[in-house]
């Protein structure tokens, strides 16, 4: 079978495209589907549907085309042919109608979905917005408020929402066809169709009434976009188009909605959002992991532990249907530890993100035990207990007893080693590392560790579960913090610095703010509460470095301020609102201390500021990817954007090295080790090389 298919059946001109995975839409597809549809005007066919093999309508362009020279037809060309043709055209859609697909079903004269069929423009989450009649479309059928809010949240709807909106005229029936229930079922609706001399309804046609919104309505919702998308162009020109879909006949609002998706489609944002689109998928692959490793199947598991983690991460599971086992030490815990998964989905059900019934369905998948032997059966069990060696191998050692051969035996420990929780057990190969973020149930990232001698097969089921629970995987090796603590560890250290040398906390977190983080490193701190890097260093009460670079943090633990828990940290917080203010309490602090350890404070830079945080993180991952503890560069990208608050439109800690170029990234480390003398600025020999080469990380796989 070619990309594009034709025959026709029952008097209907078939056009079925076949472009595996998701039918983006390539240029053959384009090329294909504009011949199809010219071929069909002049035969014996009294209507065209266009249909999808596979396991999804078309889920939009080829966003792998976007880097190279445009190339003919486009995708609008194809839409004005499937507009003016002169007999009906049909879409049929199932999976997942996105982006370009459906811009290519709102060209078509009518609409028809599968019940479990999704719709939606989700240019915006890769810096961009529908190129192709989208913006200018969906306003006419769902109406102004509806299409701004679909197209500026790129997340889909099913396809009875769609249908109530308008955009879908009808939801097929598709218990009657159990064969091949779309064929069947879209072809007597074309019939159906025929049968009434359904006339040639174009969506170009509605008129959307002047006074459809209010004067300021679209004042309004770019003040409101401004503040949910800082920094990101994409959504304010959304509502420039759409506002033209209101004010100006549509050919002029399209030739708006072609420059707007031109000068987004160059942007840096955009170019940002597609490589983790991509780094998103490739993390999911394991190098040199044999194709026949079979996944084994996880039907049931354990978690130990019901805190605030334990509870987060149960719920991903109960989510997808699969039972767990929570395992508290006592009666009191456990009722404790259900309570508050209670209170975390009932809070989902009042925002009107869950519906009770799915609350029920999930609840009734989490039980609670004080039993280890009641884990005997599971397939996998996640250890979610204090983050202490000596109690997560006293759990281990206990799971080695009671669970059957071949479970799976998880830690989600953030900082231990792995291997030596493994040794304590007789089956070291079982064991693995899943380190998920908090809050468990609503960060995406889960670090999947591999231990020196976790198996294959354990490593493919982990990867393969965590796409299961909606997570993003990424494989780390063991060491001190894997990829994202590890490297958090030197951006904080340096935000410490810049405080030390004079900076406020203000200064820094808005440095970081500013530039796109979603918070601060200071107010990070404060609200993970600054209690457990204090309780870290008070393992190593000797290490010069902490008495140097923490001593404003444990200064602030012994003085009673924790973090916002308390009110106080770094910042003193409003008891109502939780905003932060800067407190010249903190302010003196820092001066007295860095005055008592002889540094004189001196004005720094926003731009010397996020030189330094950035470069850190850079350089820390650039030694991660020497040891082979990530895979590739992307994989931190990964990381950072899904678990630290790094803005998408800047891609990532190492695609940011990336845009700067290894000659200057390492110009710039050369120059802060020659200043400081601090061996955190000593270039990584993986920066070096890619200096002298002109190569990008991107560029290298490393393990
Ligand atoms: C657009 O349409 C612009 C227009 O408005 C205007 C144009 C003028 N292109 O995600 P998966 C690959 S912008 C190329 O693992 P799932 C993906 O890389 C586009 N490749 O599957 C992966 O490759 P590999 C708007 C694509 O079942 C494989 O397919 N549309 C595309 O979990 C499987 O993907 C979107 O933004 C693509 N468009 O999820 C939709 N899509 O196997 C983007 C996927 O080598 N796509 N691939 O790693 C998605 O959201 C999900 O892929 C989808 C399936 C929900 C469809």
């Amino acid at each position: 079978m070619s990309v594009v298919d034709y025959e026709i059946r029952n008097q209907i001109g078939i056009v079925r495209l076949n472009n595996p995975p998701v039918n983006a839409l390539s240029q053959a597809l384009r090329a294909g589907i504009l011949a199809a549809v010219e071929r069909a005007q002049t035969d014996e066919s009294r209507a065209i549907l266009i249909i999808c093999e596979g396991r999804t309508f078309v889920a939009g362009a080829d966003i792998s085309e976007f880097n190279q020279p445009p190339v003919l037809p486009t995708l609008p060309d194809v839409v004005a042919g499937i507009e003016q043709s002169q007999k009906p055209v049909i879409a049929a859609l199932h999976g997942t109608a996105l982006g370009g697909g459906l811009e290519l079903a709102l060209a078509c004269h009518y609409r028809c979905a599968l019940p479990s069929a999704k719709v939606g423009l989700p240019e915006v989450k890769l810096g961009l917005l529908p190129g192709a009649g989208g913006t200018q479309y969906l306003p006419r059928l769902a109406g102004v408020e509806a299409a701004l809010e679909l197209i500026t949240s790129g997340n889909p709807v099913s396809a009875q929402r769609a249908h109530t909106l308008g955009v879908i005229d009808a939801v097929l029936d598709d218990e009657k066809s159990p064969v091949t229930p779309l064929d069947n079922a879209a072809i007597a609706y074309a019939q159906t169709l025929l049968s009434q001399s359904a006339p040639l309804r174009r969506v170009r046609d509605i008129e959307i009434p002047p006074d459809t919104v209010s004067e300021n309505y679209f004042h309004k919702a770019r003040e409101q976009l401004a503040r949910r998308y800082r920094g990101q162009p994409a959504p304010q020109l959304i509502a420039d188009c759409i506002q033209a879909a209101v004010e100006k006949p549509i050919d002029a609002g399209l030739a708006l909605e072609r420059m707007h998706f031109e000068r987004c489609l160059h942007s840096s944002e955009s170019a940002a959002m597609r490589h983790l689109f991509f780094a998103e998928r490739q993390c999911t692959k394991v190098v040199g992991l044999a194709k026949d490793v079979t996944a084994k199947p996880v039907r049931s598991v354990g978690i130990i532990g019901g805190g605030t983690m334990g509870g987060g991460i149960a719920m991903n599971f109960a989510n997808a249907g699969i039972p767990v086992r929570m395992l508290e030490i006592n009666d009191e815990a456990m009722a404790r530890g259900l309570a508050i998964v209670q209170r975390n989905y009932a809070a989902s059900v009042k925002k009107g993100r869950l519906t009770q019934e799915s609350m029920d369905r999930a609840m009734a998948c989490i039980q609670g035990t004080t039993d280890y032997a009641e884990l005997s059966q599971v397939d996998l069990v996640i250890e979610a207990v204090f983050e202490n060696l000596e109690i997560k191998q006293q759990v281990f050692r206990k799971l080695d007893e009671v669970c059957k051969p071949g479970a799976i035996l998880a830690s989600n420990t953030s900082y231990q080693d792995l291997d030596a929780i493994a040794a304590v057990t007789r089956r070291p190969e079982d064991v693995i590392g899943l380190h998920f973020f908090s809050p468990a149930n609503v960060m995406k990232l889960l670090e999947v560790v591999r231990g020196a001698q976790t198996s294959d097969s354990v490593l493919a089921t982990a990867m393969q579960l965590a796409r299961a629970i909606g997570k993003v995987p990424v494989l780390s090796r063991v060491c001190y913090g894997f990829i994202g603590n590890r490297m958090l560890n030197q951006y904080f250290r340096q935000a410490h610095l810049c405080l030390m040398e004079g900076a406020t906390p203000a200064q820094i977190d808005g440095a970081m703010e500013s530039w796109g983080m979603a918070m601060g490193p200071l107010a990070v701190g404060d609200l993970s509460g600054l209690d457990i890097g204090y309780k870290a260093r008070q393992a190593e009460p000797d290490n010069p470095d902490h008495q140097r670079v923490y001593c404003l943090p444990d200064a602030l633990v012994e003085m009673g301020r924790l973090g916002q828990k308390t009110g106080a940290g770094y910042y003193r917080y409003d008891p109502e609102t939780r905003a932060r203010e800067e407190d010249a309490e903190v302010l003196a602090l820092a001066r007295k201390l860095a005055a008592e350890r002889g540094v004189t404070p001196r004005s720094l830079s926003d731009e010397e500021i996020r030189n330094r945080l950035l470069l850190a993180l850079v350089n820390e991952g650039a030694r991660i990817l020497e040891e082979g503890v990530a895979q590739r560069a992307s994989d931190i990208d990964v990381v950072y954007a899904n678990g630290y608050g790094f803005p998408r439109y800047r891609g990532g800690p190492m695609y940011f090295a990336d845009q700067l170029g290894g000659e200057a990234v390492l110009v710039r480390l050369r120059g802060l080790y020659a200043e400081t003398g601090d061996p955190c600025w000593k270039p990584a020999a993986l920066i070096e090389s890619l200096a002298a080469t002109g190569k990008n990380f991107t560029d290298e796989v490393m393990a």
